[in-house]
C-alpha cells in the first residue's frame, strides 16, 4: 500500500540511546518502504551547526543518506531546536529542506505542514525569543563561534527554556486556535499536520460548512510517534522503544 510517514520532536541526543535505537530501526525497517518521509522539526535535542561532526551526528546522517540513496525522498522542516540545520547537512544526507510553512498534496488532499511553534502566539516570551534567534546576522555570528562555545550556549538556552516552561500554563504552551484557522485560511486548505506541542491528537471540527482536520504528532520521549498517511487517510501510531 502506498504511504507517507511523518515524524517530529525526536530530540535525538547521545544521552537517550533508547530513542536513537528506535529511530534507527524505524529508518531501516519502516521508512525504507515509504513513498516519502517528512521530518517536521526538532529531530535533534539541539543543533549548533553543520560542522558538528560528532560520531553520534554522523550515525544519524548516515541513516538519512542510506534512505535517500535507496530512493526514498526525505523532506525536513526546521524546529525550534534545530533551525540551524543547513545546506551542508542537506547535501550530506540527500534530504530536502522545506519552508517553515509548506503545502503538500497528500494523496489528493492539500495539506499544510509546519513544525507548530508559529501557532503558539499566547507564548509571547517564546515568540520574542524566536524573533531574536531567527535573525540571519545573529545566526551567522553564532556559527562563527568555536564549537565548544556554541554547545555551551545551546545548553544554557535549553536550561533557560526548561526553567521558563515550568512557569508557563499548559494553555499558553498550546496552539492559539485563531492562529490555526488563520494559517489554514491563508493557505486555503483544511488539513494541517504539525508537532512541537507534544500533545499527539487528531483534532476535527466544522466551520462554515467545511470539515477541518489538524493532526498533532507526539514527541519521542516514552515511545516513538509516527503518522502513517495513505490514500484512505492518516493513522497516528506509536512505536515501542524496547522492541528489538
Ligand atoms: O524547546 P522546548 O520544548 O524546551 O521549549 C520550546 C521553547 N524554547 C526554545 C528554546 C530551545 O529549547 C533552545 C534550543 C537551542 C538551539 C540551538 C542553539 C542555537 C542558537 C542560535 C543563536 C542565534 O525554543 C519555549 C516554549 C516551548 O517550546 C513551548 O512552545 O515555551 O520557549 C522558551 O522557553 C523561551 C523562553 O520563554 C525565553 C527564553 C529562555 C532562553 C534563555 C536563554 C539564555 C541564553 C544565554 C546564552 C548566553
Ligand atoms: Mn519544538
Amino acid at each position: 500500500m502506498p504511504h507517507t510517514l511523518f515524524i517530529a520532536d525526536l530530540h535525538l541526543s547521545p544521552s537517550r540511546l533508547d530513542i536513537t535505537d528506535c529511530f534507527l530501526r524505524f529508518m531501516a525497517r519502516e521508512a525504507i518502504h515509504a513513498d516519502a518521509l517528512y521530518v517536521l522539526g526538532d529531530l535533534f535535542e539541539a543543533w549548533v551547526g553543520d560542522d558538528d561532526h560528532s560520531p553520534f551526528h554522523q550515525q544519524i546522517k548516515t541513516a538519512f543518506a542510506t534512505l535517500t540513496q535507496q530512493g526514498v525522498p526525505v523532506y525536513f522542516i526546521h524546529g525550534n531546536r534545530d533551525f540551524l540545520i543547513g545546506k551542508r547537512f542537506a547535501r550530506q544526507t540527500g534530504i530536502t529542506l522545506l519552508d517553515e510553512h509548506t503545502c503538500i498534496d497528500l494523496y489528493g488532499t492539500p495539506t499544510f505542514i509546519l513544525h507548530g511553534d508559529t501557532l503558539c502566539l499566547a507564548d509571547a516570551d517564546y515568540q520574542a525569543f524566536r524573533r531574536k534567534v531567527h535573525q540571519r546576522w545573529l545566526q551567522q555570528v553564532f556559527l562563527c563561534l568555536p564549537l565548544v562555545l556554541r554547545r555551551r550556549i545551546a545548553a544554557k538556552m535549553r536550561a533557560g527554556s526548561a526553567n521558563a516552561n515550568q512557569q508557563k500554563s499548559s494553555t499558553i504552551m498550546d496552539v492559539t486556535p485563531q492562529e490555526v484557522q488563520r494559517q489554514l485560511d491563508k493557505a486555503d486548505v483544511r488539513h494541517m499536520i504539525h508537532g512541537h506541542t507534544h500533545r499527539p491528537h487528531v483534532h476535527q471540527w466544522r466551520d462554515q460548512g467545511h470539515d477541518y482536520q489538524r493532526i498533532v504528532l507526539g514527541d519521542w520521549y516514552q515511545h516513538g510517534s509516527v503518522l502513517v498517511c495513505g490514500p484512505q487517510g492518516c493513522d497516528l501510531q506509536t512505536r515501542d522503544f524496547s522492541n528489538s
